[in-house]
């Protein structure tokens, strides 16, 4: 026997741009299901992001869950970028008159599951098979296992939040479908440490080592990186092997001040960039890591993924309250052009301030004239600045 459930829009997955999505649908009144591959405390220690844009801060306090952010939220006025000794300042406040905000996704996670639950909101959690069908028809639907039974859950849209890994995107057909692609030669090792941060403000350093990223989770919590070799495991790095690598490949005055201490979460994420459109198909709409990936430099995937969102449910607002159904019509298109501008600056980024295995003396020439560019030019470090605060939503 199938369990049927019906609501207005059945979101995939429980991760920052599905829970926004729920919660901003029903403060509008928008009923809404959450299905998750994982369960609730799985996603909530998965630790990633740590940069919050403006736009993301007003987000989460238009969803009624910025009550902590807005305490606990530590506010960056400027960022370093350093090159092979030497050292940029970006004063993001000074050129753009905005700032970001260092607050774990971790936290985010948990501040949406917060207020969602209490509020009643619908949750299937371990859910497996997940299936979508008709969703060129008024009535698609959702299926999948759940606790040893079948479920559907028949809706009007589905929101695919499903990340990298899901499976709402190959929903779309294969002949509708275009993904373009870059995989880098490198990933990033990270740790957390209960130790003060070297900086307060993030450090992004491009060392002939390779690069190396100083950023924190408060005054007490670092948060580091360091480049290595895509097919490494994180096995092979203790902690001690870490501090010694991540101190060589920060300046002398850095080092002098890091605490080191055990690390109490290690991971190696590949980096990628990745793009898939249309980010609708039917009564399907993709948004977040479901859609496109950035690699982490310039912290912009949860930012990106919080963007569609506003951009989707703002639609979705004025298809229930109004009829109107122009807003969702656009949406891929408006999403799109955004995505790919952000794309871009993640891009930039990450080819200036990392080692690449394969570049030629040439190419290392044009990185070290774009750093020395930067240093000299305002308007250089300002375009930096605008990407790094958020772009526009419009
Ligand atoms: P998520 O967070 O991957 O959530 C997707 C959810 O979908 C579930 N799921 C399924 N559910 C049902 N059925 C299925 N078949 C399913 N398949 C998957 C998963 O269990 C999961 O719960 O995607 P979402 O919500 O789009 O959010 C995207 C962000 O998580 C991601 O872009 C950021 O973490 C990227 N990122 C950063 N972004 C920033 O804005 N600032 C940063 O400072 C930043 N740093 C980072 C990062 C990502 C990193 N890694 C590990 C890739 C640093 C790192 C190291
Ligand atoms: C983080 O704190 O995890 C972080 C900060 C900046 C980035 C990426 C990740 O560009």
């Amino acid at each position: 026997m199938t369990i049927q459930a019906a609501t207005s829009v059945c979101i995939i997955g429980s991760g920052p741009a599905g829970l926004l999505m729920s919660q901003l649908l029903a403060n509008a009144g928008i009923e809404n299901i959450v299905i998750d591959r994982k369960g609730r405390a799985y996603i909530e220690a998965r630790v990633r992001a740590g940069i919050l844009e403006q736009g993301t801060v007003s987000a989460m306090r238009e969803a009624g869950v910025a009550d902590r952010l807005d305490v606990e939220g530590i506010p960056h006025h400027g960022l370093d970028l350093a090159f092979e000794g030497a050292s940029h300042h970006i004063d993001i406040v000074g050129l753009t008159g905005k700032t970001v905000v260092a607050y774990g996704q971790t936290e985010v996670t948990k501040d949406l599951f917060v207020k969602r639950t209490q509020q009643g909101g619908r949750f299937y959690f371990d859910v497996e098979n997940v299936v979508l069908s008709g969703l060129k028809s008024d009535r698609p639907a959702v299926n999948f296992r759940h606790a040893g039974q079948d479920v559907e859950i028949s809706c009007d849209y589905i929101a695919g939040c499903d990340g990298f890994h899901g499976v709402s995107r190959n929903a779309i057909p294969a002949n509708v479908l275009k993904t373009y692609d870059r995989v880098y030669p490198f990933g990033w090792l990270g740790i957390l440490t209960e130790r003060p941060p070297v900086s307060m403000e993030c450090v992004y350093t491009n060392h002939p080592r390779g690069f190396s990223l100083c950023s924190m989770r408060s005054a007490t919590r670092s948060r580091y990186y360091i480049q290595c070799d895509s097919n490494d495991d994180v096995a092979n790095w203790s902690d001690d092997r870490f501090w010694d690598e991540f101190a060589a490949r920060i300046s002398p005055d850095l080092a002098a001040k890091l605490q080191t201490g055990p690390s109490f979460e290690k991971s190696i994420a590949p980096l990628r960039s990745f793009v898939a459109e249309p980010m609708r198909y039917g009564n399907l709409f993709l948004a977040g890591d479901a859609a496109h990936i950035v690699p982490p430099t310039g912290a912009k995937g949860l930012n990106l993924a919080v963007a569609d969102i506003r951009i989707l449910v703002r639609g979705l607002v004025e298809r229930y309250a109004r009829g109107n159904t122009h807003h969702i019509d656009t949406y891929s298109q408006k999403v799109l052009a955004r995505v790919w501008k952000v794309e871009r600056f993640s891009w930039q980024l990450s080819n200036l301030m990392h080692q690449f295995p394969d570049h030629s003396p040439f190419e290392k020439k044009m990185q070290r004239a774009e750093f020395d560019y930067l240093m000299q030019s305002e308007a250089a470090s300002r375009t930096i600045a605008e990407n790094y605060v958020g772009l526009p939503l419009d």
